[in-house]
């Protein structure tokens, strides 16, 4: 079984392997949708989960799938650097704790810095793209600058979210309530599905925002230029995997402290949500992958190093091979949705993450500028 750790502790050893093995999915792994390499297909899937109309949710975003989608799209991912080397696991980030823009996650050995004065561009690590290793090629059709390099600009706001932030989300339920998005009026963002855990977590309503603020708070943005984990072709940033590690873990915990709280809608009686969001609906892009098929993270067979130890996980090691729960099977997910079809619509420059109200109204943001006192 897989144990992904919190990226603070991994040695360096282990932060090598899992820039290596992202470099190598990004290079040297042949794509499966005609692009220029593996790691391409996740940033244009997760592109593809945004097709979205003005009253139903998007196959990934502001909707009940938004926690299994992810689980399952880290799961391939890892399957896939796992291939190239079978001890690579996907880091988390705990952004209560590592928190600050002299954080050691931000260091040449794991993600590299943050992005230079003139373009926002990232000019140490791996992923720098003066190294040559990374060459942005799948751009957010929305992107008023799209480039070929790795960019940030932190604090894009003015904190991530807090160790209290997240122990308030972490106690709310239910899953998710009526009508199943985040947001009733979807187009006009108004009256979020509240109370609820998912919704609360993704960051369209509650303190912290929390999803959402951290792509913030990584992006940044450069007069028009928004850094990379501010736009829909996010996952182009490798911390974007960091991240949706923790928020991920963070539903596992959510999971094990209300045993009683299942995941709605159950697409039974008055729980309809949008098509791929119900319980056993197929999710998009995945034919045989419902929420219900990753509630379980045993199930995937990965933990985290914060999970307490299960006494199920020894029962089931203890089961003969074929009596144990089949990992889905990532088959047919390659079909990509014309662009055409359409997706989040945005204003150029604009980016799909938002603050909730309660920040909006509590915590005035500071100018979207980096403060005087964060010198790169
Ligand atoms: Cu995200």
């Amino acid at each position: 079984m897989g144990e992904r750790k919190n990226q603070n502790a991994l040695s360096a050893d282990e932060k090598q392997r899992f820039a290596s093995a992202v470099l190598a999915l990004k290079n040297q792994v042949p794509s499966r949708m005609g692009l220029a390499g593996r790691y391409d297909d996740y940033v244009r899937m997760h592109l593809d989960s945004m097709a979205s109309t003005a009253t139903q949710p998007g196959w990934a975003h502001m909707g009940p799938a938004f926690l299994p989608w992810y689980r399952y799209f880290l799961y391939s991912f890892e399957r896939d650097l796992q291939a190239i080397n079978a001890a690579v696991t996907v880091p988390y980030w705990d952004w209560t704790v590592d928190s600050s823009p002299q954080a050691s996650i931000w260091d040449p050995d794991l993600m590299g810095g943050n992005g230079r004065d003139t373009d926002a561009r990232v000019m140490t690590g791996p992923f720098a793209f003066d190294n040559g290793k990374w060459i942005i090629t799948v751009q957010d059709p929305s992107d008023a600058s799209p480039g070929p390099d790795l960019r940030r600009r932190f604090p894009g706001v003015s904190a991530l979210p807090t160790a209290l932030q997240v122990e308030a989300a972490l106690a709310e339920v239910p899953y998710y309530v009526a009508p199943w998005r985040a947001f009733d009026d979807l187009e006009a963002m108004q009256d979020p599905a509240r109370p609820s855990f998912c919704n609360r977590l993704e960051g369209w309503y509650g303190p912290g925002s929390i999803h959402n603020r951290v792509h913030l708070w990584v992006g940044g943005q450069l007069g028009d230029i928004l850094g990379t984990m501010e736009l829909m072709s996010s996952p182009n940033d490798p911390v974007f995997w960091l991240h949706h590690a923790n928020i991920d873990r963070l539903w596992g915990e959510w999971q094990r402290r209300h045993p009683g709280e299942g995941y709605h809608p159950t697409g039974a009686g008055d729980e309809i949500g949008a098509p791929g969001h119900n319980l056993n609906d197929s999710m998009q892009l995945w034919g045989n992958i419902t929420p219900a098929s990753v509630l379980d993270p045993q199930a995937l067979d990965y933990r985290y190093d914060t999970d307490p130890p299960r006494a199920a996980a020894a029962a089931a090691a203890a089961l003969p091979p074929r009596a144990r729960r089949p990992a889905p099977v990532s088959a047919a997910h390659e079909h990509a949705m014309p662009a055409a079809e359409g997706g989040m619509r945005m204003a150029p420059g604009e980016t799909m993450f938002r603050l909730s109200a309660e920040d909006l109204a509590e915590l005035p943001e500071p100018p979207r500028e980096a403060p005087a006192w964060w010198q790169p």
